[in-house]
This record gives C-alpha cells, sequence and structure tokens, in this order.
C-alpha cells in the first residue's frame, strides 16, 4: 500500500506575496495555480501556460492542478458570447493537457464566488480567520445593497435583528463589511457600487436554480469529452457557502446536486474538487458519505474545516477542530487511493493569519503560516493513518 495525497498549495502568481519558495519550503512537491491575467472567456495559450509551468518548475515543484480555468458569465446563463466562449474553453483544455496538466478546477457560482462577512475575524488566540456572520450579511443585504426584493428571503425575527447589528455599526465597521462581501466578485479591486452590483445580479432574473443546473449540464456535455479524450478531469468546486444568497440560485451544494451531475454526464472525467470547507458547512452533507459514493470521481481536495453555530453563522477553525470530523475523511481518501491506485493531489484551503503574517498582505485564507501549519497537521493524520494501519496488519516491519 502506499498511495498518499499529493501535497500542494495554491499560488496566484508572480504577483503572490507568498512566494514559490516558502510553498516548498512547507512540503509541497505540487503548485496549484491559474493563469488569472488571462480575461475569463478568452484563451489560455501554449506560451503563456510554458512560461507559469517553468516558474514552477525552475522552484521545484510541478504544476498538475489548474485552479480555476473560469467559466464566464454568458456560458452559466448561456447567453451572449456563449459559443465563442465554449469554444475557447475547449482549446484552453486542449492546451493545458498538452502541457502536461491534469487536473482542471472550476465552479459554477453565479457572479460570486465565495462569500465572508469578515475576512479577518479574531480567534481568542489573536489569530484571524475568515468568518460568515448571518445577521451581518442580512443587513448588508437589506440596508447597504438595498436589494429589491431582499425582505422576502429572511424572517421578521431576522430582520429586525440584522436591523439592531446594523445600527450598533459605526461608518468603518459598515464599509468593511461591504469591501469584504464584495471580494468574490472578479476584478474585487474595483469599486463596486450598489447600482452595479444590483445590475450584475439581475442578470440571474430569469434563471432559477433548474436552468441554472440545465446551463452546467450543457456545459459538461461540450467540455467533458475533450477532457475526457486529452486526459484531463474536470473538478468542480461546491458553492460556497453551499446555499443560495443575495437571490441568485445555487446548485452544487448538497450530495443530491453531486449525483445529478455524475448522472447527467457519466465519464471519470467528469468530478470534483471536493473541497471539505464549503460542502461542511452545511449540517445535512455528511462528507465520509460523499466520498464513499463520489470516490471514483473525486480528482482534487480542499481540506479545510468550519464551526457552524444554530443561527447561521460559521468561521473557519483549524484544519483539525471544526465540525468536520479530517480523521474520517483523510481514512477515506486512503481507501480511495488505495482501490484507485493513485494520488489524489490535495491543498489544505485557506488558513488563519498568524504569528508574522498578521503584519504582511495576503489573499484572505491565503497567507503562508497558517496554511503551513493546516498542511503540517493533514499530513500528520495521514501518516499516523497509514502507520497504524501498518503495525496492525504487520505489514513491512
Ligand atoms: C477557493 C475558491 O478560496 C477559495 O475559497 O476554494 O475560490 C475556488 O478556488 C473556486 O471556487 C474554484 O473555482
Ligand atoms: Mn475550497
Amino acid at each position: 500500500m502506499n498511495w498518499l495525497m499529493h501535497q500542494t498549495m495554491r499560488w496566484f502568481g508572480p504577483h503572490d506575496t507568498v512566494k514559490l519558495s516558502d510553498i516548498r519550503q512547507a512540503g509541497c512537491s505540487g503548485v496549484v495555480t491559474a493563469l488569472h491575467h488571462i480575461p475569463v472567456g478568452e484563451v489560455w495559450t501554449p506560451d503563456e501556460i510554458a512560461k507559469r509551468k517553468k516558474l514552477i518548475e525552475e522552484a521545484g515543484m510541478s504544476w498538475t492542478v489548474i485552479e480555476s480555468l473560469p467559466v464566464s458569465e454568458d456560458i452559466k446563463t448561456k447567453s451572449g458570447d456563449y459559443f465563442r466562449h465554449i469554444g475557447n474553453y475547449k482549446e484552453s483544455l486542449r492546451n493545458v493537457a498538452a502541457a502536461g496538466l491534469k487536473v482542471v478546477t472550476y465552479n459554477f457560482m453565479p457572479v460570486l464566488d465565495w462569500l465572508r462577512t469578515d475576512t479577518a475575524y479574531e480567534l481568542p488566540s489573536g489569530a484571524k480567520a475568515l468568518y460568515f456572520n448571518r445577521l451581518e450579511f442580512i443587513a448588508f443585504d437589506l440596508f447597504l445593497l438595498q436589494r429589491p426584493g431582499a425582505e422576502k428571503d429572511y424572517s421578521k425575527k431576522e430582520i429586525t435583528a440584522a436591523k439592531k447589528v446594523f445600527a450598533d455599526m459605526d461608518e468603518a465597521k459598515r464599509a468593511a463589511l461591504y469591501r469584504n462581501l464584495l471580494m468574490g466578485l472578479p476584478g474585487s479591486d474595483e469599486s463596486f457600487t450598489p447600482g452595479k452590483v444590483i445590475s450584475l445580479l439581475n442578470t440571474y432574473k430569469g434563471i432559477d436554480a433548474n436552468t441554472l443546473k440545465k446551463n452546467l449540464i450543457e456545459f459538461l456535455r461540450a467540455v467533458v469529452p475533450v477532457a475526457e479524450a486529452c486526459g484531463l478531469s474536470m473538478a468542480i468546486h461546491p458553492d460556497d457557502p453551499p446555499y443560495p444568497l443575495l437571490g441568485l440560485p445555487r446548485v452544487m451544494s448538497t450530495e443530491a446536486d453531486a449525483a445529478e451531475l455524475i448522472d447527467a454526464v457519466p465519464s471519470k472525467a467528469n468530478g470534483f474538487c471536493f473541497c471539505t470547507g464549503s460542502f461542511g458547512a452545511r449540517a445535512d452533507n455528511n462528507l465520509v458519505q460523499m466520498l464513499r459514493r463520489f470516490g471514483d470521481h473525486v480528482h482534487f481536495l480542499h481540506l479545510r474545516n468550519t464551526k457552524r453555530d444554530a443561527a447561521g453563522n460559521f468561521f473557519e477553525a483549524d484544519h483539525l477542530g471544526g465540525d468536520t470530523d479530517m480523521y474520517a475523511i483523510i481514512k477515506e481518501v486512503l481507501q480511495i487511493q488505495q482501490r484507485r491506485q493513485l494520488s489524489i493531489p490535495m491543498r489544505p484551503d485557506h488558513g488563519h493569519q498568524m504569528l508574522d503574517d498578521l503584519q504582511k498582505n495576503a489573499y484572505p485564507g491565503y497567507s503562508a503560516i497558517g496554511r503551513l501549519k493546516g498542511l503540517a497537521e493533514l499530513r500528520g493524520v495521514e501518516y499516523g493513518i497509514v502507520q497504524s494501519i501498518k503495525s496492525l496488519y504487520h505489514i513491512g516491519t
């Protein structure tokens, strides 16, 4: 036996304040990255791919997983430049496969990727974590964004409580809340006025979850055969958080969503970036059961933990803390790898901002030291499981 997870970290490219040498010193042999400078919908050319690959290889690591080859809004909404973007996506797939890449992560979340109310939530230790506070989120929706019809999405009790939360916030807190929530927008450095955000949300006016799911399946029917033919695996990242927000539909939040996707386009090349942090933010997702069911389709792992409460808030806990039993997850992953006779790439998804990193600027969740700590803990769990199995069965002793 001994198929261990392939340890990687995400790198945002040459502008990332975390260096490739930091990632190597954390113990990674792989780097997960994307060509963020290429506009969504356009082709990743062989030249640009080769340049990035060279940087990673010169740093002594390999690039096998892309996160993400983004799916354009036109593809998600099946409008505008749809056909051109689908053609470009296929071309990018062929180009990355020719360069030796193996896994392509993407998501199908409308408009916004992840959503958090606080990107620097102080833990009792002084380290900082990403946090989603439901009442603050409702306050943002109702009073900062002033989204038409938003009241329909919340109970009277929640609205009253959110009013109070909002009244107690000073201007600086309100501005930070607004900024944090729009960080998941592509090009989030630009200033998005509430009017601009609402017009983006309005592009989904006629698109409910059924239509979005249909569009996702159509996208997969177009690209999975190409991926399959060139030896690539597609890996969808789940919704984060895994439920509808701001009136936008979400279609990859639950075990049922995942099953539907595989049934609709049955191919090994159609699979998941299994993010334990995103799926795990829902109490009704049984992650071990999901891994057992979809193990053959898990092409990439994001290992992260969240701590939920009854009011719908959650924060990103230590990798071995929180509501997800990381020991059980890793044990399951080891069995999948053994069965499939391969190593699944994994990365510690997010980490706390801590120690020297408290003074540094990094992408929220992506400072070096917290992720290094997370990776070391996860690696330790994996090592412990493998060693104890060996000694129990007297393998190699
Ligand atoms: C990531 C996602 O930082 C994160 O939360 O897990 O942004 C992820 O990269 C995308 O959703 C994948 O397309
Ligand atoms: Mn993730």
